[in-house]
């Protein structure tokens, strides 16, 4: 191994292992379920009853590590559109489709990585179903690869723009190669 590959290797870990501290901070990583979970919600405008715009769960499995963010709905770009208009923010769609943004229209993506690599899973999309428990509609979100235009590869994940009613109480489920997870949220 040449030192470049060391160093790019080290820093491969090193992201990994930063993802565990995060996990473990956050005071869930006890018990022995097949999958933890961490919460952190956030709201959509700094008011003081905290309004669920959106929210990021992290969830393991025996092979993978998910973290799941539901977000406002967000733009998305094919490579001809990025190079056309050259957005500042949004996403590129490397794979896949990206559907179109519309009133109650969520991002619901979820950023996969293998635990024996710490590297991001590109190649196989997982599945990803939306339930909502409020009103009892499935949603099957469409698995497109996809990154931030500003963030770059460092952001790669799979995803897409769904609509979901307001005041629901949702779960998302991601499954891949017959590992599954489930985390739940709140959105206003
Ligand atoms: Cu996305």
């Amino acid at each position: 191994m040449n030192e470049a590959n060391g160093q790019a290797r080290c820093s491969t870990l090193r992201s990994w292992v930063g993802a565990l501290l995060m996990i473990a901070s956050s005071g869930l990583l006890v018990g022995c379920g097949l999958w933890k979970v961490s919460n952190t919600d956030f709201d959509g405008g700094g008011s003081e009853v905290a309004e669920a715009a959106g929210w990021t769960r992290m969830a393991a499995s025996q092979h993978y590590l998910f973290v799941v963010n539901v977000l406002p709905g967000e733009e998305m770009f094919s490579h001809a559109a990025h190079e056309a208009h050259h957005p500042t923010e949004g996403e590129l769609v490397i794979d896949g489709e990206g559907l179109p943004l519309g009133p109650n229209v969520r991002h619901v993506e979820a950023h996969v990585y293998d635990l024996a690599t710490g590297l991001a899973i590109s190649k196989q999309a997982p599945i990803i179903e939306l339930t909502n428990r409020t009103t009892g509609e499935v949603t099957q979100v469409p698995a497109a690869l996809m990154h931030d235009v500003n963030i770059g590869a460092l952001d790669l994940h799979f995803g897409n723009n769904v609509h979901v009613a307001p005041s629901s109480d949702i779960s998302v489920k991601i499954s891949l190669q017959g590992e599954e997870v489930s985390v739940d949220g709140h959105l206003d």
